[in-house]
């Protein structure tokens, strides 16, 4: 396979400025004609150039004509997946007739079938499956879509824009036709037809026009869409009143499908949503859900400015886009609930799963240099990391500045395809802030490390932090440049009182410092004593932070930070101390034992009926096995699992009482609300539960099987399912199958009792995951059901981490048997793979014999490019 280099990039030779498509909509034959109107582009310059259009081995042509004159076979060409037309006008209509089989389309990229419907998936290289065209994202178009199909089985036909036409073919047929005004590239087409459910409403914008607003998904699913909906208006309303973004088609349709590859796609108009992120009642969604529902709803509806108006040259500026909406959607998030919890959640799934990537194989720059196969640039240092870069931008600019940049970057850009240097541009030139080095940040790859020191100098009132940063070397860039680090710091006493200090003639509580060259020292004025630095305040950068913080400056932040992120950052340090020392312990095979102090500081937070129960119950989950793997080198999967249930075990002996009496105070009576305050108090008190449960207790035992039988929500049910299965209670499997029992006519239900049962720790945990893949719940070519088993099996430590390798054996038969039926979950399946290097060398070894094995496989593009790079 090739490729393909951003520095290789090149306008492109032709432009299609109206693109006209019909589909005879058929199971297992679709035929597609399109009518491109296209023209050379004098961006290219003087060319005879051939006309080579992509498409895709799945694509077979039945006729192709210029201005129509049917071309005859020597006129053109195929060559692997291209069309090739040598002699070609300035101008002319390309008139292209291919046929596809949807039915077979087990890849779920171009149009494909789910369950009884017909749907598209298009980005980034799918309409290429469709038919031949263009399919870059700096060709945009205006497109008009003819659908026709079987009324009877499909009354809802849909695609992009506004429905502009409807009426019958002479065979009885259906043709209904689409009109999106708005140019844009191939890959915010989409195409749906089903016999659908629709809950209608309407959204009055800023300018009071009235926005149609459709929710579709198969009948039976239509009452789980109320929350959806709410979801969307409220980011259309935050859109408008954060970044002055109005939505503009009058249509805007959302469509629920069960067989989706990623959670949500931003068409134009016509969103398509995985259903496991759409649809939510209380009866069947956890709070968790409810979430990831409202944050998907609002990131692809603010997809529509941030990527669809103003869209991407290359798939090289695929953050652009990805990293702006992140931030978007995240920062929604935060104004809808808690801005510290959120942050916590953000921050925490970046230093486990981004920092990782970041330390492997397939670490790569925000802006990737190259790639072969794009879908694997759909990454978290794309999105997450992508999101921190926008992010500190907004630090050093400050909120007033930060939305002139974007202001700016929309007027500037409306209706065209650009790249992160130009969202950068417009950033700088509308606050007259130099974000010259700063951009390094897109193009180095790696996290960096920031070492911090300090003193100070009692006569003088100074005190001094020196910080150096360095980034380790990741693959293809063994040597990196000094990064524009802004780092937020205040300042406590030893009483924990938050001090002012002067910083370059500026008294405050809080300074954002600029860490720009690889050592540095910065000055803080006016204080009477050694006081106790507040470092990286709400995690400021994405770098790792070394400080030597004693435990009782960690305490002290743990309780007195005016920074509510960094308060909950000295509680995850002390119980990573805390549990470093337990895994050395379990390494070398002592006995366990641990200090008292994390028992005392839990003691006071179980205790402190101020603080934001959210906030308690993340800390109370102490770090996680992924997040300490990340820590460690090399990786003891059985030694970590060892010390969190050690730690686990002996704050539930040590607090038993206290853990009750949480668990009671928080219990919350009447309707279920997936609101902050009631997912807060449900958080703590299921947390809580869990402890009191390890602790022994008999009573204990018997409310936790009461909240699984008598829970009137999907949250307090499957945690408490959760603890039995996790605690190997006795009991984990008649509640397993009285669950199944229960929701076995809940797909999205089934797939969280797939997840829990393949993750349990057992010495059979890999004949249970086989099991699983013959249950008839379970379903290959469905990606949220092979993600609930494999991904559940991933975090059994007893059955993927087994010493003798089967587990890893086993996941590399499900990679090659899904390497060419669906190649972007095949290359999904592989991460947990690639990190053999940082593995035991027991573990190590069998991982990478796993790799070597998939590589002798006449693999796909994805699969090869993970497995290749990985061993290199
Ligand atoms: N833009 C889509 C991702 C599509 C990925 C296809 N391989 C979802 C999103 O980020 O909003
Ligand atoms: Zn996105």
């Amino acid at each position: 396979p090739s490729v393909i280099y951003l520095k290789d990039y090149k306008v492109p030779p032709f432009l299609i400025d109206k693109t006209e498509l019909t589909f005879d909509l058929d199971e297992a034959t679709t035929i597609v004609t399109s009518r491109l109107h296209m023209r050379r582009n004098p961006a290219f310059g003087k060319s005879t150039a051939p006309l080579v259009l992509d498409g895709g081995e799945d694509v077979k042509l039945i006729g192709v004509a210029m201005d129509d004159y049917a071309l005859p076979p020597e006129e053109y060409r195929i060559s692997e997946d291209k069309l090739i037309i040598t002699a070609t006008a300035d101008e002319f209509i390309l008139t292209c007739e291919t046929l596809i089989e949807p039915q077979n389309n087990t890849r779920l990229e171009g149009l494909y079938r789910s369950s009884s419907m017909f749907c598209t998936q298009c980005e980034a290289e799918g309409f290429r499956h469709i038919t031949y065209y263009l399919d870059r994202p700096d060709v945009m178009s205006v497109f008009t879509t003819t659908i026709i199909a079987d009324e009877a089985r499909y009354p809802v036909m849909l695609s992009n824009g506004n429905e502009v036409e409807r009426g019958k073919t002479d065979e009885g047929k259906t043709v209904v036709v689409w009109h999106d005004p708005f140019p844009k590239p191939a890959y915010l087409f989409a195409l749906v037809a089903g016999d659908l459910a629709v809950k209608n409403d309407v959204f009055t914008t800023q300018s009071k026009r009235d926005i149609k607003l459709q929710i579709f998904t198969e009948s039976h699913n239509i009452d789980k869409v109320d929350y959806a909906m709410e979801a969307l208006k409220r980011s259309m309303r935050w859109d408008e009143e954060t970044y002055g973004r109005e939505y503009d088609l009058d249509i805007f349709m959302i469509v629920a499908v069960d067989d989706f590859n990623m959670g949500a796609m931003e068409n134009k108009g016509l969103n398509i949503f995985n259903s496991s992120c759409l649809l939510a009642s209380p009866e069947t969604t956890t709070d968790d859900t409810y979430l990831r529902v409202e944050a998907i709803v609002a990131h692809e509806y603010f997809h529509n400015w941030s990527g669809n108006r103003v869209t991407c040259r290359d798939w090289f500026q695929l953050s652009l886009k990805e990293g702006f909406t992140v931030f978007r959607d995240q920062t929604f998030s935060a104004d809808m609930h808690s801005d510290t919890v959120k942050r916590v959640e953000d921050v925490s799934f970046l230093k486990t799963a981004q920092f990782a990537e970041d330390a492997g194989p397939m670490a790569h720059p925000v802006r990737p240099a190259s790639f072969i196969e794009i879908s694997n640039f759909y990454t978290l240092t794309v999105y997450e990391k992508g999101a921190e870069i926008v992010r500190m931008i907004h630090t050093l600019l400050g909120a007033e500045k930060f939305r002139a940049g974007s202001d700016l970057y929309f007027d500037r850009h409306d209706g065209q395809a650009v790249t992160c240097d130009d969202f950068v541009a417009a950033m700088q030139d509308a606050s007259g802030v130099d974000l010259t080095q700063f951009k390094r940040w897109y193009s180095q790859a790696g996290t960096p490390i920031v070492t911090v020191t300090d003193r100070f100098d009692e006569a003088t009132g100074t005190y001094r932090l020196t910080m150096k940063q360095d980034t380790p070397a990741t693959p293809g860039q063994p040597t990196k440049l000094p990064l524009h680090i802004p780092v937020r710091v205040g300042l406590l006493d030893q009483q924990g009182t938050v001090i002012s200090a002067e910083v370059n003639g500026v008294r405050a509580e809080d300074h954002v410092l600029h860490l720009n060259a690889s050592e540095q020292e910065f000055e803080f004025s006016g204080l009477t004593s050694k006081p106790v630095p507040s470092l990286l305040r709400g995690f400021s950068a994405p770098v790792k932070l070394r400080y030597d913080y004693s435990s009782k400056d960690l305490l002290l932040l743990l309780s007195s930070d005016s920074d509510g992120f960094n308060r909950w950052s000295a509680a995850q340090q002390l119980a990573v101390n805390e549990l470093t020392t337990l895994i050395n312990q379990a390494i070398e095979g002592q006995t366990l034992s641990i200090d008292s102090q994390l028992v005392h500081g839990f003691k006071a937070l179980l205790n402190d009926e101020t603080l934001d129960p959210a906030m308690v119950a993340l800390i109370l989950a102490l770090p996680s096995q992924a997040y300490l793997s990340e820590l460690a080198n090399p990786i003891y999967p059985a030694a970590i699992k060892q010390a969190r249930q050690y730690l686990k075990g002996q704050l539930a002996n040590a607090l038993e009482t206290d853990f009750e009496r949480v668990y009671r105070q928080h219990k919350i009576q009447g309707e279920y609300q997936p609101a902050a305050e009631d997912i807060a108090h449900r958080s703590l008190k299921n947390i809580a539960l869990s402890y009191w449960v390890e602790s022994g207790s008999e009573l204990a035992q018997q409310e936790l099987v009461a909240q699984f039988k008598t829970a009137n929500n999907m949250t307090d049910q499957f945690a408490a399912l959760s603890i039995v299965v996790n605690t190997q209670q006795k009991q984990a499997d008649v509640l397993l199958n009285a669950f199944y029992e229960q929701w076995k006519a809940e797909p999205l239900v089934v797939n969280k009792w797939l997840m829990l049962s393949a993750s349990q720790e057992q010495e059979t945990a890999l004949e249970t995951v086989k099991g699983l893949m013959e249950h008839p719940a379970f379903d290959l070519k469905n990606p949220n059901k092979v993600r609930s088993v494999l991904g559940g099996f991933g975090q059994s430590i007893s059955g993927f981490h087994k010493m003798d390798g089967s587990g890893y054996h086993f996941l590399a038969d499900q990679i090659i048997l899904l390497n060419k039926r669906n190649p972007q979950i095949a290359s999904r399946l592989c991460t947990p793979l690639t990190r053999w290097k940082k593995m035991q060398p027991e573990l190590s070894i069998k991982m990478k014999a796993e790799l070597e094995r998939i590589l002798a496989e006449d693999l796909s593009k994805d699969v090869y490019e993970v497995i290749s790079k990985s061993l290199a």
